[in-house]
């Protein structure tokens, strides 16, 4: 193509159109061999860079977050005494998180500050991140017939952060509808829990408190010391606060068409980062969710061995 420019016009005229179409040529078979290397190149990886999902785990690898390991004891523990698991939306409407619960219009628990809202619909209503699993047993209760007996394990979200509140934290919540279930009921329930969960002896008490979904509503400590950094459940003179319960309020049945002279229950909710951190002795809540591998895989757990009471929960 160089030598062009010193060509007379005839020889142009032939060499031109001769050298750009031997150019095009070229040009097109280079194309084509760069095409068919690339597509070599593409096959040879994807033949040698397979992953068989059928192969077992790498036990060396990878832990169950305390949170999850808790939760499945939790729900081990709950299975013998017969409840089943049952689960829901992370996004509710007003109805199913406050209203049927009986929480009254303008109560606290619906502020903005404490709630975190979506944005609103074209009725002008707005959708909320469930501030507690309470939700699930509305749903339970409108769709199945009692007796009911189920536990809610779950994430739920309120708009508050510090040392002790992150803004997604996990639930664990319990209800039992029956004709004849009471107070008495709730408390065996609780306590064998208990001292089936940090597996030792627990003792408990109950104070009296106030929820808008049960009446009589109570809170449950647990004894417990410390001992240097350590804290100790089960032995010493200390209360801790561990959970909150209560007998569903009779407004809360009949929003969810049940008889309160027919069909009564109780109802109990407690924090499971709280409780892992309590069981498993990690100091701080915002450990939990800064994805940090150390972190995880000193307090992680391993994912083949399964909670059960036989062998040991942990
Ligand atoms: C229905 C009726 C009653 C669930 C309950 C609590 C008490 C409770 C808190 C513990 C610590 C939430 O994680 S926490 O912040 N929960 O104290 N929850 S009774 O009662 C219900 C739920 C649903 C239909």
């Amino acid at each position: 193509m160089r030598t062009l420019g010193q060509m007379s016009v005839e020889q142009k005229k032939v060499m031109g159109p001769a050298l750009n179409s031997l150019k095009n040529e070229l040009a097109a078979l280079v194309e084509t061999r760069k095409t068919v290397l690339e597509g070599a190149a593409l096959n040879a990886a994807l033949a040698s860079e397979t992953l068989d999902m059928s192969l077992p785990v790498r036990a060396d690898t990878g832990t169950l977050h305390p949170v999850m390991q808790v939760m499945e004891e939790m729900a081990v523990i709950f299975a013998d005494q017969g409840f089943a698991v049952a689960e829901g939306p992370d996004i509710e409407d007003d109805f199913h998180n406050f209203t049927a619960l009986n929480f009254p219009p303008g109560h606290p628990a619906r502020d903005m500050h404490d709630t975190f809202f979506l944005k609103p619909d074209e009725n002008g209503d707005k959708m909320v991140l469930r501030t507690h699993t309470s939700p699930v047993q509305i749903r339970t209760m409108m769709s199945q017939k009692p007796p009911i007996r189920i536990i809610i394990p779950g994430r739920t979200y309120r708009c508050d952060s510090d040392q002790t509140h992150t803004p997604m934290f996990h639930q664990v919540e319990g209800l039992v509808i029956d004709k004849a279930t009471h107070m008495g009921h709730l408390k065996g329930c609780l306590m064998d829990f208990m001292s089936a969960f940090f597996e030792t002896d627990v003792d408990v008490r109950f104070r009296p408190h106030h929820f808008p979904f049960t009446e009589p509503s109570a809170e449950m400590d647990v004894r417990y010391e410390r001992v240097g950094d350590e804290i100790r459940i089960g032995q010493g003179d200390k209360w801790m606060e561990i959970l909150g319960c209560g007998m569903v309020h009779p407004n809360v049945l009949k929003n969810c068409g049940l008889d309160p002279d027919e069909y009564q229950g109780f109802a109990f909710g407690m924090g499971v980062d709280r409780l892992a951190m309590l069981k498993y002795g990690m100091p701080d809540l915002r450990d939990m969710f800064a994805g940090d591998g150390r972190w995880l895989s000193h307090y992680g757990f391993s994912p083949l061995l399964q909670a059960n009471l036989a062998t040991g929960l942990s």
